[in-house]
Parts: structure tokens; sequence; C-alpha cells
């Protein structure tokens, strides 16, 4: 059985993750805040990955690592360059000097998010970040190329739409991950042989998605889970959002200088950014 480490595994993947891929890895589960609920059998270590003898601590002996860990939301760049740029270094490089060849990095949605919504987009187009948050995905993005084609590792690259137990809200219809589904991709990323460099959407099989994800199907996944079962409940409780942030696929993040979690997507402190750009 592989050993896998997952950084910021008390996050809200983190904590589907550690769930759904119990039994199948041997994982080691690792964060800056302490694990609630730790089960006799799980193995966790509390460490800072902002710290570099901490990424060295936690990358020990690990056969793949899943990078959860970092900011994972638009706010101040002092603390996405700490956790998300400074972080992801660490752990990469960290990486690279213990011999641990392969890495699933859960990037996100938001290092394209300036792609229109009437728009579909693959692996191949280029990046467009909608947020300082988009830019440090981007930032992992870059920096898993460098580290494969330099040092030979090998990198699946999710592009991480929302992972939540049903979809939150119009937007989350085309970007919805099933923890199930991004847990299919996470283990594709883990065990497929071919895999050096490959950038792929997480998100589930979903009719409105705005992705063509033929690359993550060619590797293999299949997902078991659509939106449009929630679609017609989900768009009964939609209220109109902002008119910019709407025609974008980055949603609010487009225009918002802090997006808070999730799980309240309604409470958004918003910035010039929108102002600003629908005078022009
Ligand atoms: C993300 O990248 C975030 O990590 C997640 O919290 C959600 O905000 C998601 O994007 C989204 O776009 O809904």
């Amino acid at each position: 059985m592989k050993t896998v480490l997952i950084t910021g595994a008390t996050g809200d993947v983190g904590s589907h993750l550690r769930r759904e891929l119990a039994g199948k890895y041997k994982l080691r589960l690792s964060d800056r805040r302490p694990l609630e609920n730790k089960s006799k059998s799980e193995n966790f270590i509390r460490a800072d990955i902002s710290k570099m003898p901490e990424a060295l601590r936690i990358t020990k002996g690990v056969d793949a690592i899943v990078h959860l860990g970092g900011y994972s939301v638009e706010g101040r760049w002092e603390g996405i360059l700490q956790a998300n740029i400074v972080g992801c270094y660490n752990v990469f490089e960290a990486a690279r000097r213990n011999g641990v060849k392969r890495i699933v990095f859960p990037t996100s949605n938001h290092a394209v998010g300036f792609y229109r919504r009437d728009r579909t987009i693959d692996h191949r187009v280029y990046p467009k970040p909608d947020s300082r948050y988009g830019v440090s995905k981007v930032f992992g993005e870059a920096l898993g190329s460098l580290y494969a084609d330099k040092y030979g590792m090998e990198f699946l690259m999710l592009r991480i739409g929302n992972v939540h137990p049903f979809p939150l809200d119009k937007r989350r219809l085309a970007i919805w991950a099933s923890p199930r589904d991004i847990a299919q991709l996470v283990a594709i990323g883990i065990d497929h042989p071919d895999i050096k460099f490959e950038i792929v959407y997480g998100v589930s099989g979903n009719k409105r998605s705005w992705y063509d994800n033929s690359n993550a199907e060619r590797l293999g996944y299949r997902p078991q889970d659509d939106s449009e079962r929630h679609a017609a409940d989900v768009l009964s409780r939609e209220t109109p959002g902002d008119p910019v942030a709407e025609l974008y696929q980055g949603g609010i993040f487009t225009v918002a200088e802090e997006v808070p979690n999730p799980a309240a997507p309604k409470k958004v402190s918003k910035g010039k950014g929108s102002k600003g750009r629908k005078k022009k």
C-alpha cells in the first residue's frame, strides 16, 4: 500500500479525501491546525509548510503527496504569499530533496476564472486568474511544470471547481465536484503510471460544465455524478448576483477583494474592482 501525504488535511477538501481515501492508501495527514476527531488509526503530523524544515519533515518517506495546504479563497496578499507561494515552493522543493516524485496539486478554477461563461475551455488554455488567490494557483502550476521538466518529477494539476456534497448555487452547477469524483481524480493522480505533467479539471460530469475535460477522461476518469440532478432545486433558490461576476467563470472572485468560505457564499466584501471595471 502506498504512503500518501495529504497537506491541509483539516480543510474542506482534505476532510472529504481523508474519508474517501482511507483504506486505499496509508495516509499521512498534516496541517497547521490540529485535526479534530482523529481516529486511532490516523497518522497526523502538525506542521507549518511556510517553514522549510517542517516541509522536509512531513514529506520524508512518502510515495506521493496531495498538496492541499494553503489559502483556499481570495484574501489579503500577505496570507496568500506565505501559504500558497512560499508554502507551495517548500513542499515541492522538500519533495525533490526527499526523492518523492509524484505530486497531486489541487489548483483551482480560479487560475482560469476570467474566461467568460459562454466559453468552453480545456486544459490547454493559457491562465487567466481572477484573483490574487488565482495567481497563486498559477504559480503552483508553473512551479510544477518546472520541477517536471527540470527534475523529472510527476504532477497532476487538478483545477478544482467546488467540492461539496451538493452544488451550492447556479455557478457551482457548472463547476461542482462530488467528494467521490474528486477522490477518483486524486487516485488517478497518485496511481496512473504515465503522468509527467498533466492539467485536468476537478469537476464531476456536469451537463452544464464550462470545461472540456477530455484530458481527464484520457487518463481514465469516469465521473459518477452530474449536478443536473440538483439543478431545479438550486435554480429555484438563486437570487441575482453582481452583473460583472455573472459574466465570468470565476464569479464573485473576479470582483471581490475577499471571499468567505463557500458555505456562506452570499457574504462578500467588495472592493473597488467591480465598479472600476464596469465604468470602462
Ligand atoms: C476554490 O478554489 C476554493 O478553494 C473553494 O473554497 C471555492 O470557493 C471554489 O473555488 C469555488 O469557486 O466555488
